[in-house]
């Protein structure tokens, strides 16, 4: 190894470094947003261990089960929820806490309370859970104005007031890739040293991609724009080649693909679903606000996704997102659409 790749190798930017490093850009931060970060890491990294070792553990089940030792089962969508909530109360630097797994918003004790909401699916892609695809944790961040005084209004404000928006994937590594507002960076968990490190920095997002992803076994109850958006993928009449057809049902899965080869991805609205299946808070507007960063776009069908305000916190929402030329051509069926109407 030469001496640059030798002094590289013990120069890390390590996630904490990295986060660090933006905290010195603003000078009335108080380490606040880093301390949350991270809990948020460390119940990641809690989670990431729980699925590499599920199968081992006998972790995979139905939650009420019991293992051979008599004891309960906890699905790891469960216990992953557990983690999460218990390293953001604990941050000390939450106030409302909003998961896919829990019915109603969790309001923090106001000795423990701090400025940020944090909305999140703690395990997404329940499907895949089972057979070792896969997963991953989908966060979101708001900062309120006065934790003293705080009220569900709070959660339900568009995405694009998001202060920052994550996700972490479980699959063959453990990527976290990551916006505070400024662009988009990835990394990686080097599982020897148990660190995030920066292995993707400042991702964009090609301007047009060559896959196209949804599941396609809703076809029959699709809108017409969809539908036609999709026949032009495989059937393009302009000479260009057909896109691929890629879909893993994890959306952490098939966003990170989109984010780093390009394409769109889409879970769009049809007759039996009209708000589509995925939910504004911790799946729509994380993701909306990392593909923007990079570069992309997010569409819902009407308007940008990250205009959306939302009135219920587990509110769903039609989402269409990835490279900026492909999103523009489904805007544009939408558009001829409305036109005819
Ligand atoms: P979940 O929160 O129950 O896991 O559902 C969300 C998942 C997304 O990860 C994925 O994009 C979508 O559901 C797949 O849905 P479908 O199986 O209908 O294609
Ligand atoms: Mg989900």
């Amino acid at each position: 190894m030469n001496h640059e790749a030798e002094a590289h190798r013990t120069d890390l930017m390590t996630l904490t470094r990295h986060v660090l490093n933006e905290q010195t850009k603003h000078a009335e931060s108080r380490g606040d947003f880093s301390i949350l970060l991270s809990h948020i890491v460390l119940g990641c990294k809690f989670v990431c261990s729980s699925v590499n070792k599920a199968g081992l553990a006998h972790l995979i089940g139905l939650a009420g089960d019991t293992n051979v030792q008599g004891e309960e089962q906890k699905k790891l969508d469960v216990l992953s929820n557990e983690v999460f909530i218990k390293a953001l109360v604990s941050s000390g630097r939450t106030c409302i806490l909003v998961s896919e797994e829990d019915e109603e918003a969790t309001f923090v004790d106001p000795s423990l309370r701090g400025k940020y909401c944090v909305v999140f699916d703690p395990l997404d892609g329940s499907s895949n859970i089972d057979c070792g695809v896969s997963i991953g944790t989908i966060f979101g961040i708001y900062v309120v104005k006065d934790k003293d005084n705080i009220s569900l209004e709070d959660v339900l404000q568009p995405g694009k007031d998001m202060l920052a928006a994550g996700y972490c994937m479980y699959g063959s590594s453990c990527n976290l890739v990551l916006s505070t507002g400024s662009g988009v960076n990835g990394f990686t968990l080097d599982p020897s040293l148990g660190e995030f490190i920066l292995t993707h920095p400042d991702i964009k997002i090609p301007k047009r991609g060559k896959v196209y992803s949804v599941n396609e076994g809703n076809a029959k109850n699709w809108d017409g724009p969809t539908a036609k958006f999709v026949e032009k993928c495989k059937y393009p009449q302009d000479g260009s080649p057909p896109k691929s057809l890629r879909y893993i049902g994890s959306m952490v899965a098939d966003v990170h693909r989109t984010l780093l080869y390009g394409g769109i991805f889409m879970y769009p609205a049809d007759k039996k679903s009209p708000n589509g299946k995925l939910r504004v808070l911790y799946e729509v507007f994380p993701m909306s606000f990392l593909i923007e960063q990079a570069g992309g776009q997010a569409f819902t069908g009407k308007q940008r996704a990250l205009d959306l305000v939302p009135t219920k916190i587990h509110q769903r929402s039609p989402i269409f997102l990835g490279s900026y030329d492909d999103v523009e051509e489904i805007k544009a069926f939408y558009a001829a659409e409305d036109g005819q109407a």
